[in-house]
């Protein structure tokens, strides 16, 4: 989705020549977006922002971003904001290699939209197994900030805030609750039925070649095994799929989490385990 210019009040942005992406390294939307630009082997600028810091309520960033997310891409002064959508702009500038096929191009677009339908169900995925709740709170002034700015995303007010503040509000009030992670593992557990159908006749996710979708989900099922989720026993192809992919400099590189990360997460989930709380446990799939 490209932002109105009169959207975007950081007035210094329209004028970036070139190819400049903000992103953080920890963000699987980010990640999905680093993943297609290597693997067309397309030069970018980067600009870390970091979201453990809350940088993204910031004011600069808010005037880029009204939705106060990443990744943005902004190309020649133009601002694109949504994953997917960054990822379909790309393809038409620099078509080559071809991510996703004219043949299918209507049917992946589909794909991309009920992908990003779930984008809420990884996130408290995430934020209940992946990332220990005293790092991911937001704290209340940049909730506040976030909340009390009022940009606009192509001329209206961003339909979609309401639902980012809503949860983080109730995150803070009771975390991630097992009735969110009892629906979204179902949500998960209905759609990758789907995939591993259709990989068990193709290798990969659309019936043609790798496409963009490939990289869509494999971010998501990247994030969903740290959580817990138990691929190889449910969805033994997409296993198999995620394992290839994984093997590839290009997919392994942007998707490797800081040490520090890793540490809490393997903390967290040892607790866990202890306390009978794993994602398996509380999922039941
Ligand atoms: N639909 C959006 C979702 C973007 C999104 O939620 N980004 C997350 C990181 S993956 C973010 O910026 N979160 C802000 C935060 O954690 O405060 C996209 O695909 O770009």
């Amino acid at each position: 989705m490209r932002l109105l210019d009169s959207d975007v009040t950081t007035k210094d942005v329209l004028g970036w020549q070139g190819l400049h992406l903000i992103h953080f390294q920890g963000s699987a939307c980010s990640q999905k977006t680093r993943i297609f630009l290597s693997l067309k082997g397309i030069d970018w600028q980067s600009h870390h922002l970091d979201l453990s810091r809350q940088q993204n309520y910031k004011p600069w960033f808010l005037g880029v971003n009204p939705r106060g997310l990443v990744p943005v891409l902004i190309h020649d002064g133009a601002v694109h904001i949504e994953s997917n959508d960054i990822m379909i702009y790309l393809e038409e500038k620099f078509p080559q290699p071809p991510l996703l096929p004219a043949e299918q191009h209507s049917d992946i677009l589909d794909a991309l939209r009920a992908e990003d339908d779930l984008h809420l169900n990884l996130r408290a995925l995430t934020m209940r197994f992946v990332i220990p709740k005293f790092l991911a709170q937001k704290k209340p002034y940049a909730l506040s900030a976030y909340e009390q700015s009022n940009g606009s995303v192509q001329g209206n007010a961003d339909s979609l805030k309401n639902i980012e503040l809503a949860f983080w509000q109730d995150f803070a009030k009771h975390g991630v609750t097992d009735q969110q992670v009892k629906e979204s593992a179902q949500a998960f557990k209905q759609t990758y039925s789907l995939l591993e159908q259709q990989l068990e006749q193709y290798p990969y996710l659309t019936g043609g070649g790798f496409s963009v979708l490939d990289i869509a989900w494999f971010i998501y099922t990247e994030r969903l095994t740290a959580a817990g989720y138990p691929f190889q026993r449910l969805h033994p192809k997409v296993f198999a799929w995620y394992q290839s992919l994984a093997a590839r400099p290009e997919f392994r590189k942007e998707v490797k989490a800081p040490a520090f990360l890793r540490l809490a997460t393997a903390v967290m989930q040892t607790v866990q385990r202890i306390k009978g709380t794993t994602f398996e446990q509380v999922a039941r799939l």
